[in-house]
């Protein structure tokens, strides 16, 4: 389907960036994980809990908290029955290999985490994971493109929002006036109750025309 102008093109393009997992083709080493090691990570009860919050698998949460925990083992118990108070720095979560080339990490880490400043317990990285993987539903995903978009947490994207979005993905190659430009167009065209800024609703709408948003453009692979 042809995008209505070049600007709203551009801004789906990006929008779909946004959401873009890389996948790491790296065999990842899990210590002890797999090699007989009876220790009890987690009560039974809590993978439950974790599978019905997230769309994992008991083996893919498992790995994933070994990948967690592989950030910073001096600070991540191999104990979470428990459930202990840790929080990894946003720093080390920014640096991982799905988020580290995406001009959003800082701010995905900022809506997944609990504390907004990016820095994640277990369950917030479970939780980002979940939402970025292949099997989130679109409409959970574009709830949080809509989050990420709206810098200041005001549950709309306005103009300002807009500007920080198209800054941070051109890494500001774009002149003020043309990244002006493009905002006023997306406002202009997505802006369905002309009150000069996007609602969830103005949003969900915006996807909806461009089918090709939020597509499977996800690599995320659980089993890598
Ligand atoms: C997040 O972590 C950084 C670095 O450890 C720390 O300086 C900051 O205070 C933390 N933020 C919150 C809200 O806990
Ligand atoms: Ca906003
Ligand atoms: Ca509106």
């Amino acid at each position: 389907m042809p995008c209505l102008t070049a600007a709203f093109c551009a801004s789906i393009s990006y929008l779909k960036y946004l959401l873009a997992f890389g996948c790491s083709r790296e065999p990842v080493c899990h210590g002890a994980a797999g090699m007989g090691n009876k220790q009890t990570i987690f009560t039974s009860q809590q993978l439950d809990a974790y599978q019905d919050c997230t769309y994992f698998t008991r083996k893919e949460i498992l790995r994933l908290f070994h990948r967690y925990r592989d950030l910073a083992p001096q600070l991540v118990p191999l104990d979470y029955t428990n459930q202990p108070d840790v929080r990894l720095p946003y720093e080390l979560i920014g640096s991982m290999p799905e988020l580290k080339d995406n001009p959003f990490r800082q701010r995905i880490a900022e809506v997944f985490s609990e504390d907004g400043e990016g820095n994640m317990t277990l369950d917030d990285f479970l939780d980002m994971f979940s939402v970025l993987s292949e099997m989130a539903p679109r409409d959970l995903k574009a709830y949080y493109a809509f989050k990420i978009y709206d810098f200041n947490n005001d549950d709309f994207i306005c103009k300002s929002d807009l500007e920080k979005t198209l800054n941070k993905l051109t890494r500001n190659e774009l002149t003020e006036d043309e990244v002006r430009m493009v905002c006023e167009k997306v406002i202009d065209e997505a802006d369905l109750d002309n009150d000069g800024r996007l609602s969830l609703e103005d949003f969900q709408h915006m996807i909806v025309r461009a089918p090709d948003f939020l597509r499977l453009h996800n690599t995320y692979c659980p089993d890598m």
